[in-house]
């Protein structure tokens, strides 16, 4: 009946969760559909990104660069690791839309173990030089740079570090310090020869301004991690995006690969494009265009370097090296995944333990305060509906596992008891056989016995009272204990008992005659 009982309130406590959990998650849904309804949409005019990033004439569609930067169809050589180079590349258009995410794709790399100068990522009011003297752009500009500074010029031992700097178009940047003098605020982090790709996203929605970084550890693009977060950030209303890229004594590559605009717009703030139609027509006959001319293009690379071919090929394959080292970061790939999988787990866990728990304290002194008699350990109550869901699965294992144990010392009992009764039989079957030869010998029997069966009786008290009840009426037997020590007592009170008899006799012969001369006497009166 006890154990009915408690699934019955367990599964009926394990639904009302279940139903609590569920409202919670729908709850946690809508907020983050809300957060999905900003806008998004691509810019392409403000994007590059492989393959034919550039064009044959060394063009990038909708870009324009210049200094020692250099477009290939795969990545932006912005500045390449020789002494003293100075790059740039800025978008044609200012952009047309309030709010912005921008996701870089790219390389620092340099043989040294040190690098320089560094990396910029620039949105202003106005674009800035090609051979400027912060990071390749210019001084004084009015708007936000994001600086990959790979050099420790103030020699603090922090760098490379990522750094937000606003400007106004007055100040000069504090190169010395390495700009912390004049930082929003930035995050101490290695983007050097890294295995693969970092990447950025910077984020720009409702005055806030976001820096995401990705280390280039794994080549999975989610593993973004928090730079920064700064808020009421007021940047020019439209602007230029531009990335510039310098070296000094020490050189790196700084490569971009990827430069992903979206706009980003607030929810019933979103503008359609006007007459879709006859644009969309528009762009099509540009892509073909584009597509028969790129065919074209590859049919004339072919028939001028019929030497490539081969050596494609041989670039399919991969020396011994190569392979294995593509293994063993595979390998790590995986194993990182793995492990980023297994916390994010861990991580919903903890999460779901702390709600319950918060469910289940609130429901605790929900349950304290409805009822002032003790409250019972499992609560079964019919009254108390919200009181019931206070079970935990840990504690009605807990309780499952007490009432196994106890059963089984039921169970010892009983058979310890089992044994004294058959003992107990065997020895008053003897007795009544032989009762006077076995009579001492079965006295000691009997006496460990006894303290056998006090044991027992002790464990039985502290165990169930059934038992103890049925123990009592073998309790019985040491009565019968009394006619077993009466011999010695016996043999004892034998001459007391004639002595006694003796002296009786003669006290009340004394008595007689001693009655019998007052009777004599009172005659010879009356
Ligand atoms: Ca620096
Ligand atoms: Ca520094």
């Amino acid at each position: 009946m006890f154990p009915k009982g408690l699934t019955c309130s367990g599964s009926a406590a394990s639904l009302l969760l279940i139903g609590l959990l569920v409202a919670l998650g729908t709850n946690l849904e809508r907020v983050s559909g809300d957060a999905g309804l900003v806008h998004r949409r691509f810019e392409y005019k403000y994007s590059f990104k492989p393959p034919y990033l550039a064009q044959k004439d060394g063009t990038v569609p909708f870009w324009e660069y210049g200094g020692h930067a250099i477009a290939s169809s795969e990545n932006v050589r912005i500045a390449p690791s020789l002494r003293s180079q100075k790059g740039a590349i800025w978008t044609k258009q200012k952009t047309n839309f309030d709010w912005w995410e921008v996701e870089i794709v790219f390389r620092v790399s340099g043989r040294g173990r040190i690098g320089a100068d560094g990396l910029a990522f620039w949105y202003t009011a106005e674009k800035g030089s090609y051979l400027g003297d912060v990071f390749g752009s210019s001084d004084q500009w009015v708007g936000l740079g994001i600086f990959f500074d790979s050099f420790d010029n103030d020699n603090k031992h922090n760098n490379p570090y990522i750094s937000a700097v606003l400007n106004d178009g007055t100040r000069q940047f504090d190169h010395q310090n390495d700009g912390s003098t004049q930082l929003l605020s930035g995050c101490l982090r290695d983007f050097r020869n890294k295995p693969f790709p970092t990447r950025a996203k910077i984020e720009y929605y409702n005055n806030i301004l976001t820096v995401l970084f990705h280390n280039g550890m794994t080549n999975n693009d989610q593993n973004y991690e928090m730079c920064f977060r700064a808020e009421n950030v007021v940047l020019p209303k439209t602007g230029y995006f531009g990335l510039s890229a310098a070296t000094g004594g020490l050189a790196d590559d700084h490569d971009v690969f990827h430069f992903l605009t979206t706009s980003l717009h607030i929810p019933g703030q979103f503008k359609e494009e006007p007459a879709p139609g006859e644009d969309a027509a528009k762009l099509t006959q540009e892509y073909q265009d584009y597509q028969k001319k790129l065919e074209l293009q590859k049919e004339e690379y072919r028939k001028e370097h019929p030497d490539e071919q081969k050596d494609d090929l041989d670039s399919l394959f991969e020396d011994f090296n190569e392979r294995e080292l593509r293994q063993i970061w595979e390998a790590q790939t995986n194993t990182f995944e793995q492990l980023r999988t297994l916390s994010s787990k861990l991580d919903e866990v903890i999460g779901r333990q702390e709600r319950t728990l918060g469910l289940l304290s609130v429901s605790a002194q929900a349950g304290g305060a409805a009822g002032g008699a003790p409250p019972p350990q499992i609560a079964v109550g019919g009254g108390g509906a919200a009181g019931g869901s206070s079970i935990m699965r840990h504690e009605v294992d807990a309780l499952l596992q007490n009432q196994n144990v106890m059963v089984q010392t039921v169970r010892e009992i009983r058979s310890i008891i089992g044994e004294v009764h058959a003992r107990t039989d065997s020895i008053l079957s003897n007795q009544a056989r032989a009762p006077t030869a076995q009579v001492q010998a079965g006295g000691y029997d009997m006496q460990s016995l006894m303290n056998e069966m006090r044991d027992g009786m002790n464990q039985v008290r502290q165990g169930v009272a059934s038992v103890a009840q049925r123990l009592q009426t073998h309790g019985a037997v040491p009565q019968a204990q009394g006619s077993v020590q009466c011999p010695t007592q016996n043999c004892l009170s034998l001459t007391a008992f004639l002595v006694a008899i003796v002296v009786q006799l003669l006290l009340m012969l004394g008595y007689s005659m001693y009655r019998d001369s007052r009777e004599a006497q009172a005659k010879k009166f009356y």
